[in-house]
């Protein structure tokens, strides 16, 4: 088939406009910033970016940047691999520009609420979702870690879950209400070493997710020595008040990154199906490949392939079907009460 390739530059596509100034040549499409520094975006807060580049010297340098307006409505979120054109000295006051936003490897995204059932990506590019709850105080809401798994594998990244506040009571509960998943479970406590959980970061980029309070942040200050991320008061939660307002990556000594995000009350999951949570399975999805059109592979799904699979292999299998289902529960919804 004949295709017609237009080979015209960039700079071809030049309008004269003639103005009180005098005539000045206006492009109509931007030039392509081939000289555009990449970088990857490290915090966000309030429209300013900040954006980690190579330094003349080969060490990371953060640069302040903003979206330039040829970006339109893509946001830029942590964990984004950029382009930015500029200031990208880092010097105090300087401000450099985004200029364009590589393709998203793994997107974690949520709905805000019942209200406002937008998308928001949370970040971009992590391979790894860290879902943190606390053993007690804050008490642990299962409905809440359902649902992060269920988006963890709908974004594309591995669900690890780290127990926080193990010296406050026993983790025995939650540990066995996920064992039927094949999901990493660590638990943590402020009086035992973090090695468990750092060995599962190593070399990856993981967020952090969990309720205000949990110990996001304190889990971050014992991963990354010299990290002074502020801790809270848990008897604040719940009254508005987050310790963390905004998503930070930071580098793990061990190779790897960590993003701490500030706490969230829910986890809508308004644009998500079933088979976005059975395609992180391949046996699951494969089975599933029999299952009539629509199905939403529950137990009220009467001609679910799914089960006919459990049958046919182990009790693990129905055990695993079992734990899938009261995942797969949570589809759907945008911001279940808990
Ligand atoms: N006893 C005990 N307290 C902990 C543990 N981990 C964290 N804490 C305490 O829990 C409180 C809240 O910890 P943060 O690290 O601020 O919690 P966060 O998840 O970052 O909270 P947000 O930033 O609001 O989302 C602080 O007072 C911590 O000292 C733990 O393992 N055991
Ligand atoms: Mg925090």
């Amino acid at each position: 088939m004949a295709r017609r390739i237009d080979s015209r530059s960039d700079e071809d596509d030049v309008r004269v406009r003639a103005s009180r100034h005098g005539s000045r040549p206006r492009t109509r499409q931007r030039p392509a910033h081939e000289d555009a520094t990449p970088g990857l975006v490290v915090a966000v807060d309030r429209g300013r970016m900040t954006v980690r580049v190579e330094g003349p010297a080969g060490a990371p340098v953060d640069v302040t940047a903003m979206r330039a307006r040829e970006l339109g409505k893509h946001g830029v979120v942590v964990g984004d691999r950029v382009r930015v054109v500029g200031d990208v000295t880092g010097r105090t006051d300087s401000l450099a520009r985004i200029v364009s936003i590589a393709d998203r490897v793994t997107t974690l995204r949520r709905s805000a609420d019942d209200a406002d059932p937008t998308e928001r990506v949370v970040v971009a590019n992590a391979d790894q979702l860290v879902v943190v709850s606390a053993v007690t105080d804050p008490d642990p809401s299962v409905g809440f870690l359902d649902r992060c798994l269920v988006a963890s594998y709908a974004g594309g990244l591995v669900p690890v879950l780290v127990f926080t506040k193990g010296d406050l009571g026993s983790p025995a509960e939650l540990l066995v209400r996920y064992a039927g998943l094949d999901v990493d479970a660590v638990v943590v406590s402020l009086d035992t070493p973090v090695e468990d959980v750092a060995a599962r970061l190593a070399g990856r980029t993981s967020v952090l997710v969990g309720h205000s309070g949990v110990g996001k942040s304190t889990l971050v200050n014992r991963l990354v020595p010299g990290t002074n991320r502020a801790t809270g008061d848990v008897s604040k939660v719940g009254k508005g008040r987050h310790t963390s307002s905004s998503a930070v990556l930071l580098d793990l000594p061990g190779g790897g990154q960590i993003i701490d995000t500030p706490g969230i009350r829910s986890f809508g999951l308004a644009h998500v199906t079933a088979d976005d949570v059975l395609a992180a399975s391949s046996d699951l999805a494969e089975a599933a490949l029999d299952c009539p059109p629509l199905c939403g592979h529950t137990a009220e799904d009467p001609e679910c392939a799914l089960d006919a699979w459990a049958a046919a292999g182990p009790p693990a299998r129905a055990e695993r079907l079992a734990s899938l289902r009261r995942l797969l529960g949570a589809v759907g919804q945008t911001d279940p009460a808990h």
